[in-house]
């Protein structure tokens, strides 16, 4: 029999949709290989203003449709700790000059990329209703595959656990080990979460394998990286402790990763009962959505783009799929938040018109909003955010004032037009300057989010 605790019947569980603020050193540095839009970019000249208020326009546009929104802040670059760690010494003038001028650059870029705004990829979640211990669980992800996004997992666990400091509720776990890749986490990019009234399920994807013995014959993509491992997906679903009979691990389709859909947000995006879904995003994809049709009865609504109506290359260029599906508190009624890209592109927008069109699925509209310097570097609206479903109690332990309001937007607002620059290229970086604004931009974020002492620097 069905109990006040089963969320469908009541809904106990909001979600939050926790999005990182964009640092002011966000540049173009061509770091990510097999992410087409990266590459694409290197070199260009960025606005770390405009994307920081393209980034606070979206969470107040989320926030104004009456779901729950939060934020993350951004992590301190360039980060002078990595480059000691490499063995760069003297003052921090004195660094970021050697390392300007060290293989063109390189490690400079590396470790001055404002990627956490990314934060789909910081860590992955569980709500409490699905772990075995009845608290919400959240994996921090090592980024292990990428150096400069490696470097994030130390200050994000950091503040993850200053946020969710409640043990009563939470638990932030470490990162996985990250020697060798074996375990190459890149946290809810990666992750899906399906739910009707049969049952919950996770699917945890991933594109490579540390350990599968040699003679299974995996395929593998061609041209580009696979940077997920089953070993990963496997721990992070152990870790989180989900129940183990609801998880699935589909495999990412080494064509799709050819075409540039490095994280699996980039094909497939869930939300309650929903799945959004391009037909090249997994391996066996059929049998796949014959188990979750099992799984989860007729409540499930798929969604799926043929090839014939959307070409991956389509997918990748305009991210559809990278879009946020929300649930508007007043009614049954989803909405789905694009990229202003795949407005302007025919082939997605028709595959927008169709849905909100159709009457079998439970879509209402379609908002189309510019991320557009985030999307240069190959981030949509969905890797903006990392989703977090709390009950009230669980939210109202959270103490830090990370949840947008009306009375902390303005100021954030008035904060990123006081310290961020609207042009950032290369030879900037090693600007002593520009790592000194940070310093401050960051310091002074930390009074309006009411998160002291969350930067080394500030130690
Ligand atoms: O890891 N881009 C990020 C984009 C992450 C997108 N996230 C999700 N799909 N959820 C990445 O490839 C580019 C940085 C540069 O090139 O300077 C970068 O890191």
């Amino acid at each position: 029999m069905a109990t006040s605790s089963d969320p469908v019947l009541k809904p106990l569980f909001k979600e939050y949709q926790f999005d990182g603020l964009v640092g002011p050193t966000h540049n173009y540095g061509g770091l990510s290989v097999g992410n087409l839009a990266s590459q694409k970019h290197r070199g260009k000249i960025s606005n770390p203003k405009l994307a920081a208020l393209e980034g606070l326009a979206k969470a107040k546009f989320v926030h104004d449709l009456g779901v729950g929104q939060a934020l993350l802040p951004p992590q301190f670059r360039p980060s002078l700790r990595a480059l000691r760690t490499l063995g760069f010494a003297g003052s921090d003038e004195e660094i970021l000059s050697k390392a300007a001028s060290t293989q063109s650059g390189i490690f400079l870029r590396l470790v001055s990329s404002a990627a956490s705004m990314w934060a789909a990829n910081a860590a992955t979640v569980a709500p409490s209703s699905d772990t075995e211990d009845g608290r919400l669980h959240i994996l921090t992800a090592n980024l292990s595959s990428m150096f400069h996004r490696s470097i994030e997992a130390d200050q994000t666990k950091k503040v993850l656990k200053k946020i969710f400091s409640d043990a009563k509720y939470f638990q932030v776990h470490d990162p996985l080990p990250s020697a060798g890749g074996h375990f190459s986490d890149e946290g809810a990019a990666n992750h899906l979460r399906l739910h009707t009234s049969k049952g919950t399920v996770h699917l945890f994807a991933w594109g490579r394998s540390a350990w599968l013995p040699r003679n299974t014959a995996l395929k593998m993509p061609k041209k580009h990286p696979a940077r997920q491992t089953l070993e990963a997906s496997e721990a992070v679903a152990r870790i989180l402790q989900i129940k183990s009979a609801k998880v699935l691990f589909p495999k990412q389709l080494p064509e799709s990763l050819d075409a540039g859909a490095f994280h699996s947000d980039v094909l497939a995006v869930s939300h309650l009962n929903t799945l959004l879904i391009h037909e090249r995003a997994f391996e066996d994809q059929i049998k796949l959505l014959r188990d979750l049709r099992r799984l989860l009865g007729e409540e499930l609504e798929v969604i799926e783009a043929r090839t014939k109506e959307l070409s991956l290359n389509d997918a990748v260029q305009a991210y559809p799929f990278n879009s946020q599906i929300l649930s508007l508190d007043s009614n049954k009624k989803m909405v789905i938040l694009a990229p202003e890209d795949s407005r302007k592109n025919v082939k997605t927008r028709k595959f927008f018109d169709r849905i909100v069109s159709s009457k079998k699925n439970s879509i209402d509209a379609v908002h189309y909003l510019s991320v557009r310097q985030s999307m240069q570097n190959g981030g949509g609206p969905a890797c903006l955010r990392l989703r977090v479903a709390m009950t009230e109690d669980e939210r109202s332990s959270i103490r830090a004032r990370v949840f947008l309001s009306d009375q902390i937007y303005e100021p954030l607002v008035r904060w990123v037009e006081k310290f961020y620059r609207d042009r950032l290229e290369a030879d900037d970086l090693e600007d002593p300057k520009l790592a000194r604004e940070s310093m401050q931009a960051l310091d002074e974020l930390t009074q309006i989010l009411e998160l002291e002492n969350i930067y080394e620097f500030q130690s």
